[in-house]
């Protein structure tokens, strides 16, 4: 009579766990994945120092910190795409999170006058602020799709600099992030982001926290 009872609770309760898996779909607690985007598959172009260049990773001073960081920089062209694919053991909603830093610099002259060098300490420059979530012509700023799907629209801003000192490294480092929600399968999601405006954009990491285990195979990028 015991057993029977035994087995009658372990009945109810696989059907508990059987219920729960087919409501959430997602099995382990959420946690952090963090994937950088200087190990994705960089297909991108900008303007570097020397003009037109492919986009490279780059390692240098994070602003305000004692800390490095490495980026993929020179990224500025419409249509470059950093691409990697996560395989998931669950189907899912998942929060993405984009970090990176504008490189979208601004320029003003009207208050030099070229025939006179005292006047050239006016020329201002700075870095804008961007909205990932205002939409261009084109679309989002930046959009990120998983499987061809519908794009995720990303809530946040990425800081701009009042004062932007060229030769500062760190001044290009200024990390800011954009969340949003991404519908993981279960197997494999590939997911682009792509940058879709031509402006400067220095992209450092993507953050998934997923209720599933996810895993990615690294690219080596020089
Ligand atoms: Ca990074």
């Amino acid at each position: 009579m015991k057993n029977l009872k035994s087995v009658f609770i372990a009945g109810i309760a696989l059907v508990a766990v059987f219920s729960m898996a087919a409501l959430g779909g997602c099995a382990p607690d959420p946690q952090d994945f963090t994937f950088e985007c200087e190990q994705m598959i960089i297909e991108g172009s900008g303007q570097g120092s020397a003009g037109a260049s492919p986009a490279a990773v780059e390692t240098g001073p994070l602003y305000d910190s004692e800390e490095e960081g490495t980026f993929v920089g020179t990224f500025s062209d419409a249509g470059s795409t950093l691409t990697f694919t996560v395989t998931s053991d669950y189907e899912c909603d998942a929060t993405i999170t984009l970090y990176a830093a504008s490189a979208k610099s601004g320029m003003d002259m009207s208050g030099v006058d070229w025939n006179d060098p005292t006047t050239y300490g006016n020329m201002k420059i700075w870095l804008d602020a961007i909205d990932l979530e205002e939409v261009t012509a084109d679309g989002a700023t930046v959009s990120i799709t998983n499987n061809g799907g519908a794009p995720v629209t990303l809530k946040g801003t990425l800081p701009g600099l009042e004062t932007l000192d060229m030769n500062n490294t760190s001044h290009w480092h200024q990390v800011g992030s954009g969340s949003g929600t991404i519908h993981l399968v279960k197997g494999e999601n590939k997911i682009v982001i792509e940058h879709v405006e031509s402006i400067g954009i220095n992209y450092d990491k993507v953050v998934i926290n997923a209720a599933a285990n996810l895993t990615w195979t690294p690219t080596e990028n020089e």
